[in-house]
């Protein structure tokens, strides 16, 4: 009775668990605190488990995966999600931490982390290059100092509102393809020597973005263009 006890035992504990389903939403707030942002953003999950991210509103949400435990070979990355309700799985097999992050939102902190089984330890895991358009957008907030106006980040769109208190700006902005963004509908702070009174909303805009010190894509320079 003993010995079957065991048997039975060991049988249930060699059977895998269930792979799992989850889900991570894709959420856009403009007006919240947090503008952008993944729900939930930290989540643990076991080998063989798959995780769903879903865009939740009408705005281009991506996935890309910056830091993964160094047995995962390639990268891990979605294609933009532009619409309300594109989904985006994958099968977590390789146990260890990864972070994640929205490329279009990322300077706005849409971020976030999976463990899958176990935490890596720091020298278990590497960083990820997505690709050299990545590069030349962090590039540019490195050298932000030493280069001229002219070669930061141009974006051109239209003005739905500003708030002058805050000295911000909601732009439709086509892609801007020095940062590799999609077009979006977001929230721009404007720099305070920028003078916001002679635009409305409505306006079509051409404007430079500079990167600050807080992570932030500022407007550092905002005219008028033809629609
Ligand atoms: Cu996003």
């Amino acid at each position: 009775m003993k010995k079957f006890l065991l048997a039975a035992l060991l049988i249930v504990l060699a059977t895998p668990a269930l792979a799992k389903e989850y889900t991570i939403k894709e959420i856009s707030d403009p007006a919240g605190s947090k503008p952008y942002y993944f729900e939930p953003s930290t989540l643990t999950i076991q080998p063989g488990d798959t995780v769903t991210f879903v865009n939740a509103q009408n705005e281009t949400h991506n996935v890309m995966f910056d830091s993964v435990p160094k047995q995962v070979t390639g990268m891990i990355m979605s294609p933009d999600q532009e619409k309300e309700g594109v989904k985006w799985s994958y099968t977590f097999t390789v146990p260890g931490s990864y972070h994640f992050h929205c490329h279009p939102h990322e300077a706005l902190g849409m971020k976030g982390s999976l463990i899958v089984g176990q935490a890596s330890k720091p020298d278990e895991i590497k960083s990820v290059d997505h690709d050299e358009m990545t590069e030349h957008a962090e590039g540019a907030h490195m050298d932000d100092h030493d280069h001229a106006a002219t070669d930061l980040p141009e974006g051109k769109g239209k003005i739905n509102s500003i708030d002058a208190e805050k000295h911000t700006i909601n732009v439709t902005h086509q892609p801007i393809e020095s940062l590799k963004w999609p077009g979006m509908t977001m929230d721009f702070p404007v720099a305070k020597d920028v003078a916001l009174a002679e635009f409305k909303a409505g306006d079509t805009v051409t404007f430079k973005l500079k990167l600050t010190d807080d992570g932030q894509y500022t407007i550092v320079s905002l005219k008028s263009a033809l629609k």
